[in-house]
């Protein structure tokens, strides 16, 4: 047993550099989805969840597998070495990104979402509950990632410095998310398919703000809103969602940043502007190179993201590893995805430093085509090694189907934000 004491108070540490990282929960391959070892004593654990309001859905079992990046609020990524082992990241090792203090814990049948229409001059609000939701509407499922804007952020930061939760490749993951179509609540609600005068869907989380007592809230477009991929969804992996993914409802958006994928959803706005938020309006939106951390930046000098760039990163083998001097060849696998369902053609891997390259295997989700290919990528390949090394460096990199690859450095896309890191993704592995 490990003890799991110091993972509950390691306040913004995680243990991202201590032994016990490359150590958690691991998936039996044949059986994906069975924890086959789960090593933590729940019993010793019943301090970390006393005082704090972010102990809610957040049961130190599931955090013993993850890396803590912050406590208050709950922040946690997905080592490397756990992303890779199931096509669907089960909702327990799912990284959790939260801006706020969980809101109170809702009983579904009491959970309420507002859906306020103004369509010209008709203005109204359509309340549903999740029964509601299941009763009239027909449920849809589909596989999509999740990214955070801020994923990999930690490496542009050794490129110059940004600000932020220092994430590295885990601030992603993938599942099954099953609701019913936000367009199909629209049109319910009283949105004329054929108005023009709506530009953007506003959207709230029951979270709410202690200082400025605000909730969490954003908004993506009207075009987007009524694409039929974007889901109101009440589970994940075929489980109704967990308190930290959501529960009862979530928006899912595939194709586009984790930020505009509000959870605990509340409320839903028809609009002729963006969300007037700070997270619509001032943070995830990635400035000019020209500015550096400290500078003072007009938020309208960047435009909200939306969809992400084209990104890829190893998950194996694991930063630090070491190889013995007699192998020729190293097995790597990793993810990759791109913004907007842009699927991914090919993702390619350089021991050279990009000189030459070297094509991987890919996993794709089977019911999806290169124009809507919200699911990851996985990826898989053995590498040949030169000899005489004492030291080998792996670059990667994908492409996706409109040719947009990644970048080879930070230099071109720095922010001081940290945000949408996608350069080539390099790991080292050291001969004995
Ligand atoms: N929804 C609410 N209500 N509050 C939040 O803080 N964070 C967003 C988004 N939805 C957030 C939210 C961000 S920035 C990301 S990256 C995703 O949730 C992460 O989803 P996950 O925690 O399920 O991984
Ligand atoms: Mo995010």
């Amino acid at each position: 047993m490990a003890a799991v004491e110091q993972r509950c108070y390691n306040h913004g540490q995680g243990y991202a550099n201590s032994k016990d990282a490359m150590h958690g929960p691991r998936y039996d391959s044949d059986k994906p989805n069975m924890i086959t070892t789960v090593y933590v004593d729940p019993t010793s654990n019943t301090n970390c969840t006393t005082d704090s309001d972010d102990s809610v859905g957040a049961d130190p079992r599931q955090r013993a597998a993850r890396i803590v990046k912050s406590e208050k609020p709950f922040n946690a990524e997905t080592p490397f070495s756990l992303l890779v082992d199931s096509f669907v990241t089960p909702a327990d090792l799912f990284f959790v990104r939260n801006h706020l203090p969980f809101p109170e814990h809702t009983d579904a049948s009491k959970h309420q979402l507002h859906v306020e229409v103004q369509n010209g001059k008709k203005k109204g609000t359509v309340t549903l509950n999740l029964d509601d939701l299941k009763k009239k509407f027909k449920p849809t499922t589909l596989t999509s990632a999740v990214q955070c804007a801020g994923n990999r952020r930690a490496e542009m930061s050794k490129f110059k410095k940004v600000e932020g939760i220092m994430w590295h490749g885990g601030a992603i993951s993938n599942a099954k998310w099953t609701g019913v179509r936000l367009r199909d609540v629209l049109i319910a609600a009283g949105v004329d398919p054929n108005d023009d005068t709506i530009k953007h869907i506003h959207f709230e989380g029951a979270d709410i703000d202690p200082e400025s007592g605000n909730h969490f809230g954003v908004s993506i477009p009207y075009h987007k809103a009524m694409s039929p991929e974007v889901l109101i969804a009440y589970e994940m992996n075929g489980e109704p969602l967990s308190v930290e993914h959501g529960y009862p409802l979530r928006l899912v958006v595939p194709g586009v940043v984790g930020a505009r994928q509000v959870k605990w959803l509340t409320t839903i706005r028809t609009s002729e502007e963006e969300s007037p938020t700070q997270w619509q309006q001032k943070d995830y939106r990635a400035f000019s190179s020209a500015y550096n951390v400290g500078d003072n930046v007009d938020p309208a000098s960047a435009t909200a993201i939306q969809e992400g760039p084209v990104q890829s990163a190893f998950c194996m083998p694991a930063p630090g590893s070491t190889i013995s001097a007699e192998a020729t060849e190293i097995d790597v696998a990793g993810y990759a995805w791109s913004g907007g369902g842009r699927g991914i053609i090919r993702v390619e891997v350089s021991t050279d430093d990009g000189a030459t390259w070297h094509l991987t295997e890919l996993e794709q989700a089977p019911d999806q085509t290169l124009d809507d290919m919200w699911a990851w990528t996985l990826w898989r390949a053995k590498i040949p090694l030169s000899a005489n090394k004492r030291r080998h460096e792996l670059v990667c990199k994908a492409t996706d189907r409109s040719y947009n690859t990644q970048p080879e450095t930070p230099a071109g896309i720095y922010n001081k934000e940290g945000l949408l890191h996608n350069c080539w993704h390099r790991v080292t592995v050291d001969v004995k």
